[in-house]
């Protein structure tokens, strides 16, 4: 099964067969966020599924079957089925598969995450839980993460160093065992953005044999 780390496929490769029964493929890219989240929620709902990585700066051609622009994440189910945009995706894993429910079954807090997801970080200072959507880890969590995570990488951690809620949601999030298992380190991500800036099209491939 193509996992994490299987290399990116680029122009020339041959389209992935149908996704078998009872397993869900992601189109993503090891470092990009949006894929991240998708990764994530794939992880904390314990879902089987199989990644394939593609190389965005020399896509498959057959990859436009797949996505009208090329863009990742792309979720395919056994049914052929398409699901594309990171939150659309997820918000399908949660209510699609059973286990634990990251979004609140109530429509108004199910709402209000999406309203919180809208206005991002400047709430979490209003709020009194250690997490976004209240004293336990869910969606609207995860669905954020993957941008603090870059902070340090990008070198702008001190961003948050006036905002105390926020550092200790991040300390929070870095507990949780789903987070730790899809880290990156740091080094391989400033790998990948040095050739990413250099037009390179190894950068996807970075740090894997
Ligand atoms: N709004 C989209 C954004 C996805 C996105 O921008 N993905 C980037 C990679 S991080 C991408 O596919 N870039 C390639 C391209 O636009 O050609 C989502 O939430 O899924």
């Amino acid at each position: 099964m193509a996992g994490d780390a299987s290399k990116a496929l680029g122009k020339g490769s041959c389209p992935p067969g149908p996704v078998p029964e009872g397993l869900i493929r992601v189109y993503s890219m090891r470092f990009c966020p949006f894929s991240h989240r998708t990764r994530l929620i794939l992880r904390a709902k314990g879902i089987r599924h199989e990644i394939i990585n593609i190389n965005l700066r020399n896509k498959p051609e057959w990859y436009y079957t797949k996505h009208p622009f090329g863009r990742i994440p792309v979720l395919e189910n056994s049914r052929c089925q398409l699901i594309y945009e990171s939150v659309v995706a997820c918000e399908y894993l949660d209510d699609a598969y059973p286990g634990r429910k990251l979004f609140p079954c109530d429509p108004y807090e199910r709402a209000r995450q999406k309203m919180l997801l809208e206005l991002f970080c400047k709430i979490l200072d209003y709020q009194n839980t250690s997490f976004f959507g209240g004293d336990c880890i869910s969606m609207i969590d995860y669905l954020l993460w993957p941008w603090f995570e870059r902070l340090d990488v990008y070198g702008i951690a001190d961003c948050v160093s006036h905002t105390p809620a926020l550092r200790l949601w991040i300390a929070a999030m870095k507990q949780d065992p789903v987070v730790c298992a899809l880290l990156l380190e740091k080094s391989v991500f400033q790998g990948y953005l040095s050739l990413y800036f250099q037009n390179n099209p190894c950068a996807f491939d970075f740090g894997l044999c």
